[in-house]
C-alpha cells in the first residue's frame, strides 16, 4: 500500500486536559516513534496494541514524558496509513515537547486537516463525512453534535449515493433504448424516463434542503440580537446568559460601542447572542458607527430581545424600536423590575405588543430570566424543530451544489416537455449527476480539496 510522508500534530485541544495526544501518520510513523520511545520495540509489536513507556529526546536520550503509545498499522486506521498515537500528560508544555521530539525524529508538522485529507484520499471517508468531522469539532450543542455524528455515519452520503444510482440507472436505460431503435417511439420513451427520474430526484433534493434549514440553525446558532436604547441592561443580559463578564457594564449610557457575539446554549437551543450598542441620536462618530451596526444586527436577526427600562417612561427610540420589530420574532424585556415601576403592560398595549412577547426582568437580582429561557425554548421547540428533523447538516458548498443540481434537473424537465432531442437532454441530466457527485467527493478538483481541508483544526 502506498503511504505518504510522515506527518505529526497535537490532536487534542491545547490546554490543561487530563491527557494530550500527539498523532503521527505515514510511511515512517512507526520508525520515527521508535526513535523517541523507550519501552518495547515498536517495529515488532502487533497492530492495534498500546504500550507503556517514556518519550525521550532522540539526540540527548533525556526523558521527556511518561506515555501510553498506540500502534495502528494501515490500512486498518483512520488515514489507512500507519498511525501512532502518543497519550502524554495533559498540559501545553508536555504535549508540545513530545511533538517536538517526533519532529526531531523526522516527522513533518501536519497542515490543518491533513489527517482527514489523507483519510479521504485513501478512500476511508468521503467528503461529506470529512466535513462532518469538522462540524463535530465545532458543534456548539449536543443536538448539533448528534446531527454531525449522523452525517459522519454517512446519512447525506447515503442519500446522495442512492439518488445518483437512480439517475445512473435511468441513463443506462436510455442508452439501451437508443441502441434498439426498432421501437419507433424510442425518443418519446427515453424522454419520459428522463422526465420521471428528474422530477423524483428533484423532489428528494428539495426535501434534503428543507430538512437542512433546521440543521443550519443547530450548527450556527439562532441569530439573536439584544437591542435597546443605552443603559437599559443589554450587556448585563449577555453576561448573565453567558455566565461570563463578556461585555463591559457601567452606569454610563453608551458603554457598548461595538457588537459583541457569543454562543450560548439555552435549554438545548443554541443561540448566537449579539450584544449591541445602545441606539440613540448621537454626533459622536464612533458611537454612530456602533449604532448603525446595531440596526444591521437587528435586521438580520432570527430573534430579537428588545430591552426596555421599566423604571422610566417610554422614549422616542423605544417607540421606534417597538415599531421596527413589530413583524419580527421578538421578546420584549421590561428590565430593572427592582426599581419603582413607571412602564406598565398597559403603556405598551398601543404599540402592538402581544401578551406573550412581554417579560418583566431584573438583571440586578437575576429575576425573570427563567421566563425568558422558557419563552426561547417554547418558540423553537414548539413542534417546529425537533432533533429528529435534523438529519442533514449542509454547509454553503453542499447547498450551492444541490441548488445547481435542481437547476439542471429543471432544464431536463422543461426540455422533455418541449420534445427536445434526447441526447441534448442527457447533457443536463449528466451534469446534475456530476454536481451531486461533488458533494461526496467523487468529482472534485484538487484546489477545492486543499481549501476544504485547510479549514480543519490542526491534528485532525
Ligand atoms: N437596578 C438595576 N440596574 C440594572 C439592571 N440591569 C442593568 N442595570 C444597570 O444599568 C447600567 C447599564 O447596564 P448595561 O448592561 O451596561 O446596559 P446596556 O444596555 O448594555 O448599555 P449600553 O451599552 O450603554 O447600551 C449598569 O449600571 C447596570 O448595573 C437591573 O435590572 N436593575
Ligand atoms: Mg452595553
Amino acid at each position: 500500500m502506498y503511504q505518504a510522508d510522515t506527518i505529526a500534530a497535537i490532536s487534542t485541544a491545547l490546554g490543561e486536559g487530563a491527557i494530550g495526544i500527539v498523532r503521527l501518520s505515514g510511511e515512517e510513523a512507526i520508525e520515527f516513534a521508535n526513535l523517541v520511545f523507550k519501552g518495547k520495540d515498536l517495529t515488532k509489536v502487533p497492530s492495534h496494541t498500546i504500550h507503556y513507556g517514556h518519550v525521550i529526546n532522540p539526540r540527548t536520550g533525556q526523558t521527556v514524558d511518561e506515555v501510553m503509545l498506540s500502534v495502528m498499522r494501515g490500512p486498518r486506521s483512520f488515514t489507512r496509513e500507519d498511525i501512532i498515537e502518543i497519550n502524554c500528560h495533559g498540559g501545553i508544555v508536555a504535549v508540545q515537547r513530545v511533538l517536538e521530539m517526533v519532529l526531531l525524529a523526522g516527522a513533518r508538522l501536519a497542515e490543518p486537516g491533513e489527517f482527514s485529507k489523507r483519510a479521504f484520499l485513501n478512500g476511508r471517508i468521503d467528503l461529506s463525512q470529512a466535513e462532518a468531522t469538522m462540524d463535530l469539532i465545532q458543534a456548539k450543542t449536543a443536538k448539533a453534535m448528534e446531527a454531525s455524528v449522523n452525517q459522519l455515519q454517512g446519512s447525506l452520503s447515503r442519500k446522495i449515493t442512492s439518488l445518483r444510482h437512480e439517475m445512473l440507472q435511468t441513463l443506462a436505460q436510455v442508452e439501451v433504448t437508443i441502441d434498439y431503435p426498432e421501437y419507433d417511439d424510442v425518443e418519446e420513451l427515453s424522454s419520459r424516463q428522463l422526465n420521471e427520474t428528474a422530477r423524483s430526484v428533484k423532489g428528494e433534493i428539495g426535501k434534503i434542503l428543507h430538512q437542512a434549514q433546521h440543521g443550519k440553525v443547530f450548527r450556527e446558532g439562532i441569530n439573536t440580537a439584544i437591542i435597546g436604547r443605552p443603559n437599559v441592561g443589554k450587556s448585563s443580559l449577555l453576561n448573565i446568559l453567558t455566565g461570563m463578564e463578556k461585555a463591559i457594564v457601567t452606569e454610563i449610557a453608551g458603554t457598548t460601542r461595538d457588537t459583541i457575539e457569543e454562543y450560548v446554549n439555552v435549554r438545548g437551543v443554541p443561540l448566537k447572542l449579539i450584544d449591541t450598542a445602545g441606539i440613540r441620536q448621537t454626533d459622536e462618530v464612533v458611537e454612530q458607527i456602533g449604532v448603525e451596526k446595531s440596526r444591521a444586527a437587528m435586521e438580520k436577526a432570527d430573534l430579537i430581545i428588545l430591552v426596555l427600562n421599566q423604571s422610566e417612561d417610554l422614549q422616542t427610540v423605544d417607540i421606534e424600536l417597538l415599531e421596527a420589530t413589530k413583524n419580527q420574532n421578538r421578546i420584549i424585556l421590561m428590565n430593572k423590575q427592582d426599581l419603582a415601576p413607571v412602564l406598565t403592560r398597559e403603556t405598551l398595549a398601543p404599540y402592538g405588543v402581544k401578551e406573550d412577547e412581554l417579560i418583566t426582568t431584573s438583571m440586578l437580582n437575576e429575576s425573570g430570566l427563567d421566563l425568558l429561557e422558557q419563552q426561547i425554548e417554547q418558540r423553537f421547540f414548539s413542534g417546529a424543530i425537533q432533533s429528529g428533523d435534523i438529519n442533514y447538516l449542509l454547509n454553503t458548498r453542499h447547498t450551492s451544489l444541490l441548488q445547481q443540481a435542481i437547476d439542471s434537473l429543471d432544464e431536463v424537465v422543461e426540455a422533455t416537455e418541449l420534445s427536445i432531442p434526447v441526447d441534448l437532454i442527457q447533457i443536463d441530466f449528466t451534469k446534475a449527476w456530476d454536481l451531486l457527485g461533488e458533494i461526496t467527493g467523487e468529482s472534485v478538483q484538487d484546489e477545492l480539496l486543499d481549501k476544504l481541508f485547510s479549514q480543519f483544526c490542526l491534528g485532525k
